[in-house]
């Protein structure tokens, strides 16, 4: 290989690092709720609608083994929802995909200390 091809090769393989690394921030930004653009959804679409001090539903079902997108959003005050025994961290508004293999119920809480009725702001996972 002379040295010209030797320069291009090294030169495509850094741009390639390079769009891996923005790719790795665009997704930060879809994650922490900031992105223009509408979360993509994947499978069944879970919409959590946090105001205070409750959900926007008691309980919230989906299928166990197939995808789901919880899209969570504050429309009134600014809260967040963690669900016990899930990696689901999300304040102020994000989406979240993943799947559960098995059915069971899961207690979804409100993870920012709100106000007042913080402590009544939980609803139910129901994976069917
Ligand atoms: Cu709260």
């Amino acid at each position: 290989m002379n040295k010209k091809w030797g320069l291009l090769v090294s030169a495509v393989a850094l741009s390639a690092m390079l769009m891996t690394a923005c790719g790795g921030e665009s997704k930060d930004q879809a994650a922490s709720g900031n992105s223009a653009t509408p979360a993509a959804t994947s499978g069944t679409a879970v919409n959590i609608e946090a105001s205070n001090w409750k959900f926007n539903q008691d309980t919230f079902e989906v299928k166990a083994g197939e995808e789901f997108t919880i899209n969570f959003k504050s429309a009134e005050g600014f809260h967040g929802i963690g669900i016990q025994g899930l990696d689901v961290d999300i304040q102020k508004e994000g989406s979240k995909t993943m799947k559960i293999d098995e059915a069971g119920e899961y207690t979804i809480f409100c993870n920012v200390i709100c106000g007042p009725d913080h402590g009544k702001m939980v609803a139910k996972l129901v994976v069917k």
